[in-house]
């Protein structure tokens, strides 16, 4: 797998090889960056940003680090190694593992691929007014390091689109680029990815809460029977761990600052200090949890088993699971019947779906129990928390009932009345935004935020991470 940096798209796919395949994707590339000049990040494209690039994918060294105007940022098409070759679970366990897309399977993949890579540009579109309202050079440094690397995972999608999918492949990547995260008429496909970003508090929940969304679907999809998409997606979850960091930390930092501005204050209130108060961070955190939950689809699905059934999508960790056909178990799953919880038995295979969910959310677990740890060292007795899988659900038996972040069914008035307890409401929407003055010298912060405990890359955090011109 050579790695060819010099021609116009760098890949480990031996692209100089495929005339048509290269030309189609160099006719797609001037698209991509009219797209970016118009939905990416809005300013900024003439500074040079301290960003990494894709450069390789063995484990050692693969990405190197520099200063890079955005626009000539180096998208490229990495796949990794093999991880396996046969088929790892489902129907064709054992099987040698596809290179090609089995005809039968043709239509359930290209939908996969699509709705995987209508994400990447709809974050981007999302985030692309954050840099104005930076709390420092090294959260904007990360916010378009972030805001790059989706943009490459629209780029491995797309390959798979135009090499594998042939006439229909290339209009779903045209599509791509003319979706509008949040249009009324021609909006992304999935919930969350047509929310409202506008502050960083919402930008660090959905690092935390949404990218990590895409790390178990992207490990999912790693397990594919369809060898380009397990390859393509094991080296997306690369670049996504920085993306969680970016995330976890972030929230971390806010929940720092804002502990010691609660304790400053005479009244506990850290918004007379002039910063975010813990409930507003809460209902931040139950606003985007909740909206991420809906990402794995119903907690029941037809959908999911014949993913599974057919080789296309594993589960989290497939390798580690004692048994790779989930035929015989089944397991029991709340639902919602007649007004009330229930529970129900259901085959493995129908319960997929919510197999991922549980992964993410013993994950989701962990980062609050951190949180929580900065808490109890700043000497603050409030305590985040996960609110219920059944609280602001549009997906799923739960969807559209008013369950409260405690899991309790309430009525319909009992959840008008709560609203602006549970979720964050305009006014405190208006208060997080009026904090947000950009903060762009070297080595300052603002104040709602403690600095990071360390830089990017082993440089310290006072470094120039933004070069404005
Ligand atoms: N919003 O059988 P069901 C990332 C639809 S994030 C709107 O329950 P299924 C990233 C569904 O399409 C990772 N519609 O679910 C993060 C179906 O429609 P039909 C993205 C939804 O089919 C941050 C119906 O409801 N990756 O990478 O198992 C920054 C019932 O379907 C939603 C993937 O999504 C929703 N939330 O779908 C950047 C992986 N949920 O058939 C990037 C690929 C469900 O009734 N996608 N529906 O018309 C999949 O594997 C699956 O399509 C889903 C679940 C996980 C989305
Ligand atoms: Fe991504
Ligand atoms: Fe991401």
């Amino acid at each position: 797998m050579t790695i060819d940096l010099e021609s116009k798209i760098p890949n480990n796919v031996d692209l100089a090889s495929d005339r048509k395949l290269q030309r189609a994707l160099e006719a797609w590339q001037p698209s991509f960056l009219s797209w970016w000049r118009e939905m990416g990040p809005d300013g900024f494209q003439d500074d040079e940003v301290y960003l990494r690039t894709a450069v390789s994918v063995s484990a050692d060294g693969w990405a190197h680090f520099a200063n890079v105007k955005m626009p000539d940022y180096r998208w490229g098409i990495f796949l990794a190694p093999p991880a396996r070759e046969t088929i790892g679970f489902g129907d064709h366990l054992g099987e040698p593992a596809w290179n090609e897309v089995p005809g039968d399977l043709r239509a359930a993949l290209r939908r996969i691929v699509v709705t995987q890579a209508d994400t990447e540009p709809a974050s981007v579109e999302q985030q692309r007014r954050l840099g104005h309202s930076a709390p420092s050079l090294y959260d904007l440094r990360n916010l378009f390091q972030v805001n790059v690397e989706e943009g490459r995972h629209l780029w491995a999608m797309v390959y798979l689109l135009h090499k594998h999918f042939g006439r229909d492949g290339r209009e779903e990547a045209e599509g791509l680029l003319a979706r509008r995260s949040g249009d009324a008429d021609r909006p992304r496909i999935l919930g969350a990815f047509n929310a409202r970003i506008d502050d960083w508090l919402s930008f660090f929940m959905f690092t935390m809460f949404t990218d990590r969304d895409g790390k178990y679907q992207l490990a999912a999809l790693s397990e594919s029977g369809f060898a380009p998409l397990a390859r393509t997606t094991r080296f997306m979850l690369t670049e996504e761990a920085h993306h969680l960091f970016v995330g976890e930390t972030g929230v971390d930092r806010i929940v720092r600052r804002s502990a010691e501005l609660t304790r400053l204050d005479p009244n506990g209130d850290a918004r007379a200090q002039g910063g975010i108060d813990l409930p507003t961070l809460q209902r931040y955190l139950n606003y985007w949890f909740s909206l991420s939950l809906d990402l794995f689809g119903g907690e029941v699905s037809t959908n999911a088993a014949d993913f599974f059934a057919s080789g296309l999508k594993g589960r989290y960790r497939e390798s580690e699971q004692a048994e790779h056909r989930a035929l015989e178990q089944v397991v029991r799953l709340e639902t919602f019947e007649n007004g009330r919880v229930a529970e129900r038995e259901v085959p493995l295979r129908n319960a997929m779906n919510e197999q991922l969910r549980d992964a993410y959310v013993e994950d989701c677990e962990r980062a609050v129990a951190r949180w929580n740890k900065t808490l109890t060292g700043s000497g603050v007795g409030f305590r985040l928390k996960l609110p219920s899988r059944r609280f602001h659900r549009a997906i799923g038996p739960f969807a559209h009932q008013p369950f409260d972040p405690d899991g309790r069914l309430g009525s319909p008035d009992d959840w008008a009345a709560h609203l602006d307890d549970f979720l964050p409401s305009e006014s405190d929407r208006s208060f997080v935004r009026a904090l947000q003055r950009p903060v762009h010298a070297r080595g300052q912060i603002a104040h709602w935020i403690s600095p990071p405990a360390k830089g990017i890359n082993g440089q310290p955090f006072d470094f120039e991470y933004v070069r404005r011109v």
